[in-house]
This record gives C-alpha cells, structure tokens and sequence, in this order.
C-alpha cells in the first residue's frame, strides 16, 4: 500500500548472523530463535517483492520467530478472524486504521486472539517478534496485501530443519520473487487494439510480486488514442494521476493527536476522480483509486482517457509515487 515509509533492505551483518547462530546452537536445551523476511524489491523499486519468506517453516513449541523488515507490510496473526481493513470511514473521510498500522497484542502466540506487529516507520530498521507457545498450524497475514499469507506451523517434535537453513531457503524464495519479477517488468508491454491501448498494472499472486511501474518504455500513441489502465494485480491498489503544471497531492495527511500516534488521513483528492474523460495536457486528472475491492470506496480495477493534444505527457500513482511509480505518454 503506501510505500513512502518504505524501509530499504537492510542485510543482516554476517558477523552478527554467526554469533547469532553459535550462541543458539550452543544452548541445546534452550529455545530457538528463527528468522523470516518480510517482502523486498529490487533497488529501483520496479519490483515489490508481496510475501513472507519462506512463506512456510516448522518450529518448536517455545520458540521465537522475528520477522525482518524489508519492505512496507504488517505480520497479523488473526486467529480466524476477519482481516482488519486498510481504511476507516468518519464522516467523509477516510483513515488509515490504526488496526493496521500500529502494534497490538503480547509478544507471545497460542493461537488465539489478535496479534500485529505494526508498520515499519520511516528509514529505521523494522523487525516484529512472537513466541509460540502451543502446538498448531498458524496463518498469518499481511492485512496491507490482501493475498500475502505465511504459515507457522508449532510442534513439540519433528522440527528438521535448523534457522541458517530457514533463513537461506527464505533468501532463495525472496530472490525468486524478485526475479519473476524483473522478467515480467522486462516483458512488460501494453496491449494495442486500433486506436485503443491498454495498460496492465500487473502483480502475481503465485510468484508474490508486484511491479511499481505503468510501463516500462515511454507509451507512444497517436493523437485520439484511448488508454485503459488496467488493475491485474491481487496486492496493491494504484491511481493514474495527471498534475498538469500543479504539484501532486499527498496520499495521507497526518493529523497530530494529543498522547497517541498521528491519524493518518487519506487525501480526498488523490482518492476521488476527476470527472473528465480526456487530456489535452492541462489540468489535473485523476483516477481516484482502482483496485482492491474493500479500498475505500470500493474502487473499480480501470480507468480509461483519450489523449487529444501531441505532446510529452508524465503521470504518476500517488500511492506509490515515492517509489517512482511514474510513466509517460507521448503523444505524436
Ligand atoms: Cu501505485
């Protein structure tokens, strides 16, 4: 979702994982502390890695496993019920729900109740940790991602693998996001009907990425031509937005509250369309937000403009557009 606050990846010093590693090997009896990354990308932020990796591991009853930041996300266990939603209505405005982005529950997991690890802020590197106290399958979710799940399963024997091989298999799954990723960012190309172009903003669900890009080359059409961005991703909602000669709006506005972390307010601008349906290149144009039924306002998944004027066109996603998410459309 909002990516602003984005954490880089922040590589564990291999001197610290060693020490870790023989401390933990060296108490036998003791419990075990087991890590997981949470997303990644690629360093021009083109590809948004959506997944817990491994997305799969088996620990002991007692143990501990800390999630590693890498990427804008929660860890939320649920215990069955339903995800907490992105966005609070009161009045008119939207909100981001604290439910979602802030910390909630004990450090400790058996299975019931609800348990959030937060949002990372800012740059500082983010981590969460649970320990597990009572056998069971356990999934978990990021409540930002519809989509990106992760299963703990709790033994009181049995457990085969040790933490280095966890963490490495985690590495390899992350980079293998990463890569189906880059290919499909490389391959990327919109679809030309006539006089009509469309425009994928594409993730996969099964490879766990997303691409942070409309295109990857300028889109050149002829004056007349349509264009429909496309939602064809489970993860991430996006809005095609035109500035014009103006500044583009802020997503969320923070409102300071007296004691408490600052209310997030989403920006009624960035999320209400603009009524217009074609670009001469002035003025600001707006999608509102498409994707993700269950955004606020239920947005729709496409959003269409007929360029009428030759010209240098850039756009941008305001929900992602701290990540660049920008493109251009030159019309001849
Ligand atoms: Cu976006």
């Amino acid at each position: 979702m909002s990516l602003r606050n984005l954490i880089r990846l922040v590589p564990l010093a291999a001197a610290a994982v060693l020490t870790f590693f023989a401390s933990v090997s060296a108490g036998a009896s003791s419990a075990t502390n087991w890590t997981v990354i949470v997303g990644g990308q690629t360093p021009d932020v083109s590809v948004y890695a959506n997944g817990f990796y491994p997305r799969e591991l088996t620990i002991h009853t007692g143990d501990t496993i800390t999630w590693q930041f890498a990427g804008f996300h929660n860890v939320s266990f649920l215990s069955g019920a339903a995800q907490p939603l992105f966005a609070t209505k009161d009045g008119n405005n939207y909100y981001a729900n604290s439910e979602a982005f802030f910390p909630a529950g004990v450090s400790t997991y058996d299975g019931t109740g609800f348990r959030n690890s937060g949002v990372p802020q800012g740059d500082k590197p983010f981590s969460y940790s649970l320990t597990f106290t009572k056998p069971g399958r356990y999934e978990y979710a990021c409540t930002l991602h519809p989509g990106m799940t992760g299963v703990v399963n709790v033994v009181d024997g049995g457990v085969t693998e040790i933490p280095e091989a966890v963490l490495a298999r985690g590495r390899a799954e992350q980079a293998a996001s990463l890569a189906a990723g880059t290919k499909a960012y490389e391959s990327l190309s919109p679809q030309v009907t006539g006089s009509h172009v469309t425009v994928p903003l594409v993730g996969d669900r099964q490879a766990r990425f997303s691409l942070l890009r409309f295109t990857h080359d300028p889109l050149v059409i002829a004056a007349g031509t349509t264009v429909t961005w496309t939602i064809q991703d489970p993860f991430e909602v996006h809005t095609v937005t035109f500035a014009g000669a103006g500044k583009l709006p802020e997503f969320f506005i923070p409102q300071a509250q007296a004691g408490a972390p600052p209310k997030l307010l989403i920006n009624a601008v960035a999320l209400t369309p603009t009524s217009t349906t074609t670009y001469d290149g002035t003025g600001f144009v707006n999608s509102g937000l498409l994707g993700l039924p269950g955004a606020p306002g239920n947005p729709p998944s496409s959003f269409s403009l007929t360029f009428t004027k030759p010209g240098r066109y850039v756009y941008w996603c305001l929900v992602h557009d701290h990540e660049n998410q920008q493109g251009v459309v030159i019309v001849k």
